[in-house]
């Protein structure tokens, strides 16, 4: 199962237990805690400075780290302070039926035309948006907004002096010791309680900073690639999971129940560190008010020169999905893909 290093994250046992143990100070209880079928083991939470954060992160396994200062100057940003300094720009905010928010390429659709997308995308600015998610609190149904924007140049001067005045310093540092590619965005995330970005994985680095609200993060290895059923390449939920984990179909998605996730609640001032390639599922703590998080994407290292055996499941996940774009190509349709190519175990 996963080849994770074993950190494990017992108080009794560790030397600096408060740090270190994942029941700190709660701000939530269990009962804001969607329920899943499958057994998770605690996502280590340190202190940056601590040389088993930097351990894990060199080895490509998630922490939270407490005390970054990474977004320091943002952790006052609420609704009322964005709505007066956000700017007039147009952010994308996704509408659904229900808490479920399914990713979806909108550049994908062509490949599969009876695909009717679950959510929505709509362009509007900041001060529609509130409305807009005020308006479905107030209606109490299940119909919710999600507003997911990577940060420009039409915010207001005091976001951008907010946004200077991130620690730059150890996130560059991260950077040139990891020998990852360039920062490639800030994605801006302001979720209603109870949304959910459901299991997938991206192919680059992120560092997943919270700054309002709690979010609960529970991310799966690559190696449990084969337990969680991705979407073919060409289609437009490519990297996502198709197993509905509210009511997983174990008939049609059977290795699903080997599934052992890895999971972390963060609140203001956390970052988690979500390797590439490794799948999160997120949601917005139920009944914990609204969500605030901005993330740093960065492109991860170059490939090494020298290939070493045996691969690792990313690599061999990185393969696939070159083979199966490959194929696409070859047949002239991605339907004819799936046919030939079925996508074969990279669990051990
Ligand atoms: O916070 C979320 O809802 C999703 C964020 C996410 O998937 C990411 O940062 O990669």
């Amino acid at each position: 199962m996963a080849a994770a290093t074993v950190v494990e994250a017992d108080a009794a046992t560790s030397d600096d237990g408060a740090a270190f143990s994942d029941v700190h100070s709660r701000e939530w209880d269990e009962s804001q805690l969607r329920k899943y079928s499958f057994p998770t083991k605690p996502i280590p939470r340190l202190s940056c400075t601590d040389p088993r954060a930097e351990m894990l992160i060199n080895n490509e396994e998630p922490v939270v780290l407490t005390d970054t200062n990474l977004v320091y100057p943002a952790l006052k940003w609420d609704i009322p302070y964005l709505l007066e300094n956000i700017g007039n720009g147009d952010f994308s905010v996704y509408s659904s039926e229900n808490h479920k928010f399914l990713y979806y390429d909108e550049k994908k659709m062509c490949n599969f035309m009876d695909f009717v997308p679950k959510s929505r995308r709509m362009e509007m600015k900041f001060s529609e948006f509130v409305d807009t998610m005020q308006k479905r609190e107030e209606e109490g149904g299940e119909d919710r907004v999600y507003l997911q924007q990577t940060l420009n140049d039409t915010v207001g001067k005091k976001i951008v002096v907010d946004f200077l005045g991130f620690n730059w310093n150890w996130i560059n540092r991260q950077q040139a010791t990891l020998n990852w590619g360039p920062l490639t965005s800030n994605l801006l995330l302001v979720g209603m309680e109870g949304n959910v970005t459901p299991a997938h994985y991206d192919e680059q680095q992120n560092f997943f900073a919270q700054i309002k609200g709690h979010k609960r993060c529970i991310l799966f290895p690559p190696d449990q690639f084969e337990c969680l059923y991705p979407y073919p390449v060409h289609h437009p939920c490519d990297r996502q999971s198709q197993v509905d984990f509210d009511n997983p179909n174990y008939e049609k998605f059977p290795n699903f129940k080997n599934i052992v996730g890895y999971e972390t609640v963060v609140g203001p001032g956390d970052v988690l560190y979500i390797p590439m390639y490794w799948w999160h599922h997120i949601e917005s703590l139920l009944n914990g008010g609204v969500t605030i998080t901005v993330n740093f994407w960065y492109k991860g290292a170059p490939t090494p020169k020298k290939i070493e055996y045996p691969l690792r499941a990313h690599q061999k996940v990185a393969i696939m999905r070159n083979i199966e774009k490959m194929l696409g190509e070859a047949l002239g349709d991605p339907h004819e893909v799936n046919a030939y190519y079925h996508l074969s175990s990279v669990c051990t």
